[in-house]
């Protein structure tokens, strides 16, 4: 008996997007920025159903992610940042705070939202991770949200 397999595509770019930007780390979050319009826009999704709304850092993009999806506006949400390990714990908080928080939003709201904020331990592996020798991972992330929003039209409620 043949197993029935559900996968998301990437081939539908009619759905709408959000981005939330953290500010902090300007220099890495503006890159992976970059790289997720083009990946979204790449696949179709027109420049007008995508959003960007700019937060302070890291810290703050759970509540905006939050607000965002209580809008019900979009299909998906794309998170972005930088936390890139400091002198001091605060890094911990940062870090750990802000991807529980999209975490616990993509549940209570039942929306894809992208993990694209970026922990690292050092500058250079931010630049490495943001379109340099290990890719982009605001890239991946639009990538995985649109993946994930045609995953969920598929499996349709
Ligand atoms: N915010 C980041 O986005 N990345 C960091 O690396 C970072 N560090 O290390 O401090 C950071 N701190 C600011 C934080 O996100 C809040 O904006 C701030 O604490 C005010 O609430």
């Amino acid at each position: 008996m043949a197993v029935t397999t559900f996968e998301g595509d990437f081939v539908s770019g009619d759905g709408k997007y959000a981005i939330v930007v953290g500010r902090f780390n300007a220099f890495v979050v503006e890159s992976l920025l970059e790289g997720a319009m083009d990946a979204l826009t790449r696949h179709g999704v027109k420049e007008e159903n995508i959003r960007v709304i700019r937060v302070p850092g890291a810290f703050e993009i759970p509540l905006a992610v939050q607000r965002v999806a209580a809008q019900k506006q979009d299909d998906a949400i794309i998170a972005l940042g930088a936390v890139i390990r400091g002198g001091t714990p605060h890094f911990e908080y940062v870090s750990g705070e802000s991807s529980k928080g999209v975490l616990q939003v993509s549940m209570e709201h039942n929306l894809p939202v992208a993990n694209g904020i970026l922990t690292v331990n050092s500058i250079e592996q931010a630049i490495e991770r943001s379109g340099t020798k290990m890719g982009n991972k605001g890239a991946e992330a639009a990538l995985s949200a649109l993946e994930m929003v045609s995953l969920l039209r598929k499996l349709e409620v």
